[in-house]
């Protein structure tokens, strides 16, 4: 069974790859921070878990859509958007993890959670139900994207940065400000990706299959690279703690 299906990837199936290589990161990734979340105290705790969390859920998603793509040659486009409306918002609560104890609200982690479920249900109506015109893609991405901004705005400018600002704390100040980078560039590929599939403004500069290897590419920087940055805010504040103790 695995033989078979690592036999097709031999043969220049770029896409299949990088479901296969997507799906072991993410499994190592949830390894590495479930046995290390031991190592920090129940504050850090959570964010770690968490981290796990977002990258285990990937794991299973991958080996899902590992497995739809080698039987079908197809986009799984379904688990991909399950797969985001449940590790997304846990994005999010890792932004609210580091800014509660500079006073963030759970207002805030809904308006973050609204927002990104807003994002990610238009985007699957742009790509799901794609009648393969431009109008459909651009209608829809356009709402997405809307979800995506404000997303943006909060973790740049908005209630997010602030608290961060006025946390005094320069671990977290650092940590949230890496984040807020890995929204705007990391995220970023996502809609580049939306734009390639068959009626979308780039459709034709790359070719069928690149909207995946976009996708696979941007869950390995963002959901591991995430969690880690996370993950190296714990082990300065923790050292940090113990240095003023
Ligand atoms: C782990 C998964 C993550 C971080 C997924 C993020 C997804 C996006 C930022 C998707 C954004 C989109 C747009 C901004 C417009 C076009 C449609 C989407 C859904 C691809």
């Amino acid at each position: 069974m695995f033989l078979l299906e690592i036999q097709p990837m031999l043969a220049n199936d770029y896409v299949g790859f990088t479901f296969f290589i997507g799906c072991m990161a993410m499994m190592a990734a949830s390894a590495f921070f479930f046995f290390t979340m031991n190592d920090f105290d129940s504050k850090w705790k959570t964010s770690i878990l968490v981290s796990g969390l977002i990258t285990f859920i990937a794991a299973v998603h991958y080996w899902y859509m590992r497995d739809y793509y080698a039987a079908t040659g197809e986009s799984p486009t379904f688990f991909r958007y399950v797969d985001w409306t449940l590790t997304v918002p846990l994005m999010c609560v890792e932004f609210y993890l580091l800014t509660k104890a500079a006073g963030a609200k759970m207002g805030l982690l809904w308006k973050l959670i609204i927002a990104s479920v807003w994002m990610l249900v238009a985007g699957y109506i742009g790509e799901a139900m794609s009648d393969g015109t431009t109008g459909h893609s651009v209608q829809w991405g356009v709402i997405s994207t809307l979800g995506y901004l404000y997303i943006l705005y909060t973790a740049w400018f908005g209630e997010v940065a602030k608290l961060a600002e006025n946390s005094g704390d320069a671990v977290v100040k650092k940590g949230v400000r890496i984040l807020a980078w890995f929204i705007l560039v990391g995220w970023a590929i996502y809609p580049i990706g939306y734009m390639c599939m068959p009626g979308g403004w780039l459709s034709g500069a790359f070719d069928a299959g690149s909207l995946d290897i976009f996708y696979n590419l941007a869950d390995a920087v963002n959901k591991i690279g995430f969690g880690l940055v996370v993950y190296s805010v714990a082990v300065e504040a923790t050292a940090a703690a113990k240095a003023n103790a």
